[in-house]
């Protein structure tokens, strides 16, 4: 990940030149710089954006567009929150997040998950502890009338958008740094793309485990976890078809058999189902038995009762819960955190 500072090499990697060049364009004055007390120089974000629009140096369009992105998020936090990040204390990045979604501050919520990401270990403790934590405060604020209906769908667009843009943003990055060799965006999808080439990249997606996302009752709206779910399955290296929330049964079914996954998940908000969508819950739950492929499902259950209980092979009750299930039922690799300890030791 490009840092808000670029040393003389990083930015010679940036502008296609030598770092001889680099030296001189800096001691003619054509680019700031700060000067480290070892002497090495440093070049700031806003200042490199600075030359190459000035000079006309030729950056490809989808770095500019990232390094754009990355001056605007770094000018949308503040320096509590850089404290905050630096720290990776989540519980305070939560109550961060919760107060940039009901002032809708979206530049602000995608800067914090982008920036988030790139400090704590992994998707799944930033769903369980801070997307989570932040959207049932919202739930709350909305069942005692703070705020409005619209409110929430403005929120929850809000905070969809921005988990997208984080994924996208990463998996740029990522192709960056793949072919540039291992760092910590790598290790973080480690176990999904390793340091594969393109060709050989497809080639291992072809032989990807396949899991499918979905939500279940057929009726149920409920789709941030989902993106929680897909994005934890795609780093610990499942290929994911991401159908999206609120999908009948009778196609669930037909995008089984068509694409033979290893597991489906679904994630269950309110649980309290009508008599006919338990039945067809139920026909599915032996649909993907008779087809050999693991039922996940995972959620806050709410309104379940002892009557109609939702059976699966695995029920979860966070992100890391999957990820522990996967860990132990699966062969994937370790995590970047887990790379890091080892490294330290
Ligand atoms: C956003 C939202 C909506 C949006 C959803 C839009 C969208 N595109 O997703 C809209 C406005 C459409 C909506 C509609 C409704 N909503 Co609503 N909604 C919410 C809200 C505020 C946030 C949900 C969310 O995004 N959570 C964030 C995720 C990340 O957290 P999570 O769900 O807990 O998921 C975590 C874990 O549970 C787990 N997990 C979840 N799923 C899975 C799956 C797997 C496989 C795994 C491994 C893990 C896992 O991992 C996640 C990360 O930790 C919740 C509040 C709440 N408490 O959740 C109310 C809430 C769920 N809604 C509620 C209600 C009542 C409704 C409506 C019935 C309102 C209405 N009268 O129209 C409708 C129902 C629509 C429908 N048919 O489904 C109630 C449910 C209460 C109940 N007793 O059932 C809640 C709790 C609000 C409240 N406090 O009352 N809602």
């Amino acid at each position: 990940m490009i840092s808000q500072f670029f040393s003389t090499r990083e930015l010679s990697e940036l502008c296609a030149v030598g770092e001889t060049t680099v030296k001189r364009w800096a001691n003619m004055g054509l680019i700031k710089y700060h000067k480290t007390i070892g002497g090495h120089r440093k070049f700031k974000l806003d200042d490199v954006l600075d030359f190459i629009e000035k000079n006309h140096i030729r950056v490809s369009s989808e770095q500019l567009e990232r390094l754009q992105v990355q001056k605007r998020n770094a000018d949308a936090i503040d320096l509590n929150t850089e404290i905050l990040l630096v720290r990776g204390d989540v519980g305070a990045l939560a109550d961060k997040l919760t107060e940039s979604l009901l002032e809708f501050k979206k530049n602000e919520v995608e800067a914090l998950l982008s920036k988030a990401i790139e400090r704590i270990p992994s998707f799944s403790v930033m769903f369980d502890n801070m997307i989570a934590p932040a959207m049932h405060r919202v739930g709350n604020l909305w069942c005692e009338k703070k705020i409005s209906i619209s409110d929430e769908h403005i929120i929850t667009n809000i905070v969809v958008e921005a988990i997208l843009r984080t994924k996208m943003r990463l998996e740029s990055s990522l192709r960056e740094e793949t072919e540039r060799g291992a760092s910590s965006l790598t290790l973080l999808y480690a176990n999904a793309q390793g340091n594969a080439t393109d060709a050989a990249r497809s080639e291992t997606n072809d032989k990807k485990r396949l899991a499918i996302v979905a939500t279940c009752p057929e009726s149920e709206l409920h789709e941030v976890p989902l993106l929680g779910v897909s994005l934890v399955c795609e780093t610990l290296g499942f290929q994911v078809r991401y159908i999206g929330a609120s999908v009948p049964f009778k196609d669930l079914e037909s995008a089984v058999e068509e694409h033979k996954p290893e597991m489906v998940c679904m994630s269950i908000t309110n649980a309290r189902l009508h008599a006919p969508i338990y039945r067809r819950y139920e026909q599915f739950r032996k649909f993907l038995a008779k087809h050999q492929v693991k039922f996940i499902i995972g959620g806050q259950f709410i309104g379940e009762t002892k009557s109609h209980p939702l059976r699966a092979d695995f029920r979860a009750r966070s992100c890391s819960d999957l990820e522990q299930y996967i860990r132990e039922n699966y062969d994937v690799g370790q995590t970047s955190q887990e790379i890091d300890l080892k490294s330290m030791n």
